[in-house]
């Protein structure tokens, strides 16, 4: 069995780890906030932890009402004025696997350099040149990986960004609700993987993930792990825009994936859903309930985000072997990206 599946299924212990770190680190976390000390959170990384930013800032923002943006690491570098405000104390939040990444490196040393702010840093290498450059860093190694595409490695990340946030935020009931994350990893695993496979087995030509607010950026990775993993083209919209053109792509071969929204924000957005299938494409849904493939956590959705990761990376990995792919060995991909810039 190739590694890359391996990960996919020992993932739930990775987030056990990961909210282990931010809980060891309560105090020095807190010596950091509160919040309301930062003008703007700016969260940095590269392709699958840019996304992760995108969902950590949507959440972030949500939780504490500070401004939280997200940004790519070579945007950061190259494009500076683009995202820092003119005023105002800032926290930028530095996401990366190998902690390696030359643009995030040298986009946290380039914001060190203008004194805006402290620098948290979330990694899975702890010995890693980003890992030295955080005034605090929670490495979460039980997420490294030897697969190229992130599957355990960004969802532990995912998982350590959400457990602090809920800590600025005060929420403990959250926080401490998200330790059953793992066993419901486990269960949603071994419940759905027969599922998953079988929903892979199909010639699908074009793969959309639709999510909305927090999980947003969610889609966008699973869009990605899409893409690395099984060469479909796969695009990630916030639901409603999804009317705004990209629906025009929908034909037999079309697979639209939905990330459900907790509570009533999920009968516009599943609106979208139906209007697609009216269109001839086919429709996944992935949720707490009322779901293709739902959770039933009983969990608080500021606790639960991570679920939506491992079905379709599960999903992304049967296709790939369906298409005679090795997801062990992505085309043209590494599992770091070193330029000289
Ligand atoms: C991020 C990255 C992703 C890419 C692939 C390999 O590196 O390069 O951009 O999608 O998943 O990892 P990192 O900074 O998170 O190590």
């Amino acid at each position: 069995m190739h590694f890359t599946y391996q990960e996919i299924r020992s993932q739930p212990q990775a987030w056990a780890q990961a909210w282990q770190r931010v809980d060891e680190a309560r105090a020095a976390l807190q010596a950091l906030g509160p919040a309301d000390r930062y003008a703007q959170v700016l969260f940095v990384g590269c392709g699958s932890t840019y996304h992760l930013g995108q969902a950590a800032a949507a959440q972030f923002q949500a939780l504490l009402g500070v401004p939280a943006v997200a940004r790519p690491g070579g945007e950061v570098l190259l494009y500076p004025e683009t995202v820092y405000p003119r005023a105002g104390r800032l926290l930028l939040v530095a996401l990366s696997r190998s902690g390696t990444t030359t643009e995030t490196v040298r986009a946290v040393e380039a914001f060190r350099a203008l004194q805006h702010g402290p620098v948290l840093v979330f990694t899975n290498d702890p010995k890693s040149p980003l890992a030295r450059l955080g005034d605090l860093t929670l490495a979460v190694e039980a997420g490294q990986e030897r697969s190229v595409v992130q599957t355990r490695s960004f969802a532990s990340l995912y998982v350590a960004v959400t457990a602090w946030t809920l800590l600025w935020a005060g929420d403990e009931e959250a926080r401490q609700a998200m330790r059953t994350l793992p066993s419901i990893g486990e269960r949603l695993l071994t419940t759905y993987e027969n599922a998953t496979h079988a929903l892979a087995a199909q010639p699908w030509r074009l793969v959309f993930v639709l999510g909305g607010g927090p999980r947003y950026g969610l889609a966008a990775e699973l869009a990605l792990k899409v893409q690395e993993t099984t060469l479909t083209p796969a695009l990630a919209y916030p639901f409603l825009d999804f009317r705004h053109g990209p629906k025009s792509l929908i034909d037999p071969a079309t697979l639209i994936v939905g990330l459900r929204a907790p509570g009533a924000t999920a009968t516009a957005e599943m609106a979208v859903l139906e209007e697609a299938r009216a269109l001839g494409g086919h429709i996944l849904t992935i949720g707490e309930e009322q779901a293709d493939w739902a959770f039933h956590s009983g969990l608080p959705a500021s606790a639960r985000g991570v679920l939506y990761l491992p079905l379709l990376q599960l999903w992304a990995y049967f296709r790939a072997v369906a298409r005679g792919l090795n997801p062990d060995r992505p085309r043209h991909l590494q599992a770091v990206v070193e330029v000289d810039l």
